[in-house]
Formats: structure tokens, C-alpha cells, sequence
């Protein structure tokens, strides 16, 4: 009775300290009802016991790509082969990078077990990499999540086994000193640990995963561009991109759906540095697992995922058009790379949305939206070969997505409120100055075709000599304007002048 009356006593003043045992035994009994099994629960209740069967090799994907659904319901042994390759890539047109992946992607490849799997790791490091690397699983339960077994120079191959005892959306990283500069060379991706009893069937799931990445080039600075310590310290990344390099989901690359379609995206955050603010304009998550968790929060618009974290996110189609994933960090998207197209296809549904499409306004200051022509012309630019029709095509292209919205695509302006390019003679008067108008900008009175403007035109340093050379020669060779051409080298010249008063 005694001893009774001591434990009850005891236990009352632990429910003092650490606040009542009953609250939280509510609360998680509902944990418990939502995700119907005990499993949810953690690693306590992820052990299913010993493999059963004959092991199974990991389908691994390359993103944007998920493997197939598990569909088992035991326990598995589970064999992944990784192979760690160093090589060069684009990270935005016409820059290349010196990456260092996991399976030859930046993210890494997709791996797919399910809870109280018995996983085999084998790591491979390329023998003709030059440097060590190992990996941190963020979903293994030991030291390191895997990094203090599985160092591996060049030409060797290293191998531990765990057992996946929580469920759900893992990051897994390079943590090869300095780790800070092979995560950001693109060495993470992610793992998912599904629940026991699989996860509910959707039409599309897609693999996106951000980084943060420092060269010592600028933004879009043509050629090979090192690696840069100092901006990586400094957290101050050149370029913010999707899937690793710009343009990875845009154009040909977009994601794609049909309307009336379950879409659920699983999205990393590699890092180094950056937190993403992960949004999808036009469209509301019905469903995310924030932070990867179990538990699911509903009708969300922007989710935040943590620099070495991840979230599961899904959401239901029900217009057509073209959706952009951004990191609302906005500058990022629009100047440095993070934006990403899911294009759905479909019928119009006017009574959800009246259906006109203002996908120009959105992509409106992204210098390159649609990259072709612009490509071509880079591309004959970097040999030698830049005709003026190339010069043309490209620059009508990215007039479109970058001026249009103000001197409109005739090039008529606005009355009153955008001047026209259109005969103008404030062009005519002087071809060149435009260089230093679209850099610069320009504001105050200006008089056009004989009527007075007095507004502001904001600079545009974020679109490269290139490009700027091409769009004013388009500009120049249209709609009556005098004819000629601007070279990139006079752009070059007149950014690196300081601007006039
Ligand atoms: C946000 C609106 C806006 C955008 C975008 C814009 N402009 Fe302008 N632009 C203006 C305004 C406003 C003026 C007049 C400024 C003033 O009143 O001082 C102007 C003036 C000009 C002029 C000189 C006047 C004329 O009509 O000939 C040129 C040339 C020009 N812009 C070219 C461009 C080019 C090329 C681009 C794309 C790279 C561009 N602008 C993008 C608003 C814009
Ligand atoms: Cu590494």
C-alpha cells in the first residue's frame, strides 16, 4: 500500500515538472487515430523485426522522377548502390559548374524504402573523383546518420546496413570536411521512409530539391565558374535554383499534370545556407507534411523548408495553365534562378477561374523565360558566329518577356504612361544611348514622337551583355526604328562606365 502510495505520489510530481501526462497522452492518441496505426509513433514502433524474403535492389530515380510505391508489407532487406561522380554541368546557360553528386545528379538520386526496412548501404566513390565523401542519411537512427561509416576515397566503395525505424521525407548529405563546400557542390538529395501501409495513390509525384551555389563569377557569367569560399561564408549564393542548375524545370524540362489530377511533390532543401520559402503561384497546397513530419497541416499557400530539411506537398488540379514554383524569397526566383513551371494540361474551367492567363506578367522580369532562340544566339555568340538574324530572334524573345509589359510587344507604349520604341525619335536621335537607358534606367521629362513623358523606367542590370545587346538590336531593327546593331562588348562598356547624371 505503502510503496503504492509513494509511486503515485512520485508520479504526480513528475506530471508537476514536466506538465500534466494526461494532455499529452490525448494528444497523442489523436496523432495515433489520424495516421490510424501505431507507426506513426516513432522509432519505438518501427521495428517490424528481422528482414523477411529475398533482398530487393532500390529502384533509384534521377529528378525530377520518384520511384514506384513500395506496396509490401513486411519488412524488406533492402540493397542501395550509390556511386558518388565529380563532373562538370550547366548551372545556367552557357555557365558550367564542377559538381559533385550523388549517382551523376544534383540533387541526388531518389531513394524509396518503407518503415522498418533493413537498408544495405553501398557507397561508391568514382575512381576518377578526386576527393574523399561519405553520406548522412537524416533518416537512420546512429552516429553521423551513416557519415562515421561510410568515408570513401576515390576507388573504393564503402558499406553499413540500418534499419529505417522512423517514417517519412529525409534529406541525406555529403559531411565530408569542409562540409559546408560539398553540400553546396550539390552532394545531398532525398529519402523517403514510407509508413507501413504505404501512402494513398496520387496521379503524379515529383522530386524537386533547392541549393544555394557560389561561383566567383557573377549571375549568368558566361564559362567555367569555380567555386566561391568567400560568398559561401558570406551566405551571399550567385545562384538560388531547383533541381540543380537554372532552368531544370522550365520549357521542355516543366512538370506536367491534367487538370483534375492529384499532384503531391516532395521538396528538399540542400542548401547550404538558404531557408526556402516554397510556394506555387496560382495554386494552394491542400496537404503538407511540413518538415517532412507525419502530421499533415491543410490549405496551406507558402511553406517554409529548412536548409537540410524537406516537406511533402500535394495539392488537386482544376485549371490549366502554367503553374510557377518559386522560392518567395522573391528576388531569389526572379534573379537567381528558383523558379520552376508545372504545366497542366486540360479543359478551361471558367467557373473556377475566368481563364485568362497572365503567365508573360508573372515571368515578367525573368530576363530568359523562354530560352530557344536567346540559346542559340549564346551559343553562336561563344563561337564566333552571331548573325544579326540570330541577334533578332533572340532579342524579339526576350523583349517579350521583359519589356513588353511596359513598351508593350508592338512597341507602341502607352499613352500618356509608357513611351513608344516604335519610330521613336528619341531612339533615332541618338541609337546608343539605349544602352545606358536599359542599364540604368531613366527617369524625369523625355519627349517621344513630339509628346512629353515624365515617368521612370527602372535599371535592368540583371540582364547579361548578351542579352541586352540582343534586345536593342531587335529594338533597333523593328517597327521603323534606324536599323544597326549592338555588340555585347558595348554593353560590357557602358556597365563598367559609372552612370551619367
Ligand atoms: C516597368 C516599365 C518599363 C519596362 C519594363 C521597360 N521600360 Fe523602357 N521606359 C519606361 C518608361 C516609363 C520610359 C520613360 C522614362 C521617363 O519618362 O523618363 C522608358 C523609356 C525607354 C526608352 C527611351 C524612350 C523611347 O521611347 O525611346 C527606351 C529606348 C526604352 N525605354 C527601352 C526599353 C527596353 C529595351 C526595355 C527592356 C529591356 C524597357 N525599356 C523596359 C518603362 C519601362
Ligand atoms: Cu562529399
Amino acid at each position: 500500500m505503502k510503496s503504492t502510495f509513494m509511486k503515485l505520489a512520485l508520479a504526480a510530481s513528475i506530471a508537476i515538472i514536466f506538465g500534466s501526462p494526461a494532455v499529452a497522452a490525448t494528444a497523442s492518441d489523436t496523432a495515433t487515430t489520424q495516421q490510424g496505426t501505431n507507426a506513426a509513433k516513432g522509432s519505438q514502433y518501427g521495428d517490424f523485426g528481422p528482414p523477411q524474403g529475398d533482398p530487393i535492389h532500390a529502384v533509384l530515380t534521377s529528378p525530377p522522377q520518384v520511384p514506384p510505391p513500395i506496396h509490401r508489407d513486411k519488412p524488406a532487406k533492402v540493397i542501395v548502390e550509390l556511386e558518388v561522380i565529380e563532373k562538370d554541368m550547366p548551372i545556367s546557360e552557357g555557365v558550367s559548374y564542377r559538381f559533385w553528386t550523388f549517382g551523376g545528379t544534383v540533387p541526388g538520386s531518389f531513394i524509396r524504402v518503407r518503415q522498418g526496412d533493413t537498408v544495405e548501404f553501398h557507397l561508391k566513390n568514382n575512381p576518377n573523383n578526386k576527393m574523399p565523401h561519405n553520406i548522412d542519411l537524416h533518416g537512420v537512427t546512429g552516429p553521423g546518420g551513416g557519415a562515421a561509416s561510410s568515408s570513401t576515397a576515390p576507388g573504393h566503395e564503402s558499406q553499413f546496413t540500418f534499419k529505417a525505424l522512423n517514417q517519412g521525407i529525409f534529406i541525406y548529405h555529403c559531411a565530408t570536411a569542409p562540409v559546408g563546400m560539398h553540400i553546396a557542390n550539390g552532394m545531398y538529395g532525398l529519402f523517403l521512409v514510407e509508413p507501413p501501409e504505404g501512402m494513398p495513390a496520387v496521379d503524379h509525384e515529383y522530386y524537386v530539391m533547392q541549393g544555394d551555389f557560389y561561383t566567383t563569377g557573377k549571375y549568368r557569367e558566361k564559362g567555367a565558374q569555380p567555386f566561391d569560399m568567400e560568398k559561401a561564408i558570406a551566405e551571399q549564393p550567385t545562384y538560388v535554383v531547383f533541381n540543380g542548375r537554372e532552368g531544370s524545370l522550365t520549357g521542355d524540362n516543366a512538370l506536367t499534370a491534367k487538370t483534375d489530377q492529384t499532384v503531391r511533390m516532395f521538396i528538399g532543401n540542400g542548401g547550404p545556407n538558404l531557408v526556402s520559402s516554397f510556394h506555387i503561384i496560382g495554386e494552394i497546397f491542400d496537404r503538407v507534411q511540413s518538415e517532412g513530419g507525419t502530421l499533415a497541416q491543410e490549405n496551406v499557400q507558402t511553406t517554409l523548408v529548412p536548409s537540410g530539411g524537406a516537406a511533402i506537398v500535394q495539392f488537386h488540379t482544376e485549371v490549366p495553365g502554367s503553374y510557377v514554383l518559386v522560392d518567395h524569397s522573391i528576388f531569389r526566383a526572379f534573379n537567381k534562378g528558383a523558379l520552376g513551371i508545372l504545366k497542366v494540361d486540360g479543359p478551361e474551367n471558367k467557373a473556377i477561374y475566368s481563364g485568362k492567363e497572365v503567365d508573360s506578367v508573372y515571368l515578367g522580369d525573368r530576363p530568359n523565360p523562354n530560352p530557344n532562340a536567346a540559346t542559340q544566339a549564346a551559343h553562336a555568340a561563344s563561337t564566333g558566329k552571331l548573325t544579326l538574324e540570330d541577334q533578332i530572334k533572340a532579342g524579339k524573345e526576350l523583349f517579350t518577356g521583359t519589356c513588353s509589359i511596359c513598351h508593350q510587344a508592338n512597341g507602341e507604349g502607352l499613352p500618356g504612361v509608357f513611351p513608344p520604341l516604335a519610330k521613336s525619335s528619341f531612339i533615332a536621335a541618338d541609337p546608343k544611348k539605349s544602352i545606358e537607358i536599359l542599364l540604368h534606367g531613366l527617369t524625369g521629362k523625355v519627349t517621344v514622337n513630339g509628346q512629353e513623358y515624365n515617368s521612370t523606367m527602372p535599371p535592368m542590370i540583371q540582364i547579361n551583355d548578351d542579352d541586352a545587346a540582343n534586345i536593342l538590336t531587335y529594338v533597333l531593327n523593328s517597327w521603323g526604328n534606324p536599323g544597326g546593331y549592338v555588340q555585347a562588348a558595348e554593353v560590357a562598356k557602358v556597365r563598367a562606365a559609372p552612370p551619367a547624371k
